[in-house]
């Protein structure tokens, strides 16, 4: 019997199923799973950061050499919006998820640590994390500094510029992070893409990666992207009730 819609959505049974036996599972998240806690999501039109925003001006290293102070400033404001934010239903779910299936690999694209604050244990960050600080010269992580009243401070061990541990455009991503991102694709038998817009790489290939290795993708997001036309099941809706419901079926 297909199990009962619940707050208008349906999750297939074949996907419960699928659920249920799958022995590796793995997941990548976007800024949509935060949307529900108040950040920002990026590209979406009027609410996405980039539509207020442009990202070669803040989210490059050309930017940050050209207008650091902007750049830290940004960030500091983020900082301060993350550090005010709970996570939600779709973070908790998936905190709880990771309890019913010893194989999971939590994969985000996130920097706002949201996932952790959930109960995740060591989710894979790609995109790094905006509470951490890096030297600009040599990327060495610094936890303090002294208040001099710079902006952005400078590093205590060589004078450089001390800038968020993100990575932006044209920067590559965190070597080992990203090896074990793409292993976890490459070995998973379920896949799920929620809350992102599949459009950033190398982020955005791993979900093609696992279908290559004949894993079943799911996406979870409010609309279609890039990815659906590949999907096995496309649920549209927000994570926050989505993820919940799919855990009450289990
Ligand atoms: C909901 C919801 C709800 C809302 N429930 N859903 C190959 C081809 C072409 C280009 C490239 C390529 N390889 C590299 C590039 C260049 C570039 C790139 O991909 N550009 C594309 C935009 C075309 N990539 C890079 O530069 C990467 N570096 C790299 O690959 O180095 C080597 C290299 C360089 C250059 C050339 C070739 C090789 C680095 C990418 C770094 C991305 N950094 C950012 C900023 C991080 C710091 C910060 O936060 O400021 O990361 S950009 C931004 O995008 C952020 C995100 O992590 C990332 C992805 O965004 P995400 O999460 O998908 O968010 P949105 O807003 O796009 O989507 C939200 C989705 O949620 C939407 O679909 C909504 O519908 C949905 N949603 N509410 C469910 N409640």
């Amino acid at each position: 019997m297909n199990p009962k819609p619940q707050e208008n959505i349906t999750v297939p049974v074949e996907l419960l199923t699928a659920l249920r036996t799958a022995e590796r599972v793995t997941i990548l998240t976007g800024a949509g799973i935060s949307a529900e806690s108040g950040v920002p999501t990026f590209r979406e039109a009027q609410t996405g950061l980039w539509a207020r925003y442009d990202p070669q001006e803040l989210a490059t290293p050309q930017a940050f050499r050209r207008n650091p102070k902007l750049v830290w400033e940004w960030y500091a404001w983020r900082r301060e919006l993350v550090a005010g934010v709970q996570p939600n239903a779709g973070h908790k779910a998936l905190a709880r998820l990771e309890q019913l299936i010893p194989n999971l690999t939590l994969i985000t694209q996130n920097i706002d640590g949201l996932h952790q604050a959930a109960g995740s244990t060591n989710p894979i960050e790609l995109h790094g994390n905006i509470t951490r600080t890096k030297c600009f010269e040599d990327g060495r992580i610094i936890s303090s500094w002294p208040e001099t009243g710079n902006i952005p401070p400078r590093c205590p061990h060589c004078g450089s510029l001390l800038r968020p541990d993100v990575v932006w455009f044209t920067e590559t991503l965190p070597p080992v992070a990203l090896s074990q991102a793409i292993q976890a694709s490459e070995q998973c038998d379920l896949f799920f893409s929620i809350g992102t817009s599949a459009l950033v790489q190398p982020a955005a290939s791993l979900a093609h990666k696992a279908q290559h290795n004949d894993a079943i993708l799911v996406e979870i997001n409010l609309e279609p992207t890039p990815l659906t036309r590949y999907v096995d099941f496309a649920l549209h809706g927000p994570a926050g009730t989505i993820l919940p419901t799919l855990l009450d079926y289990l």
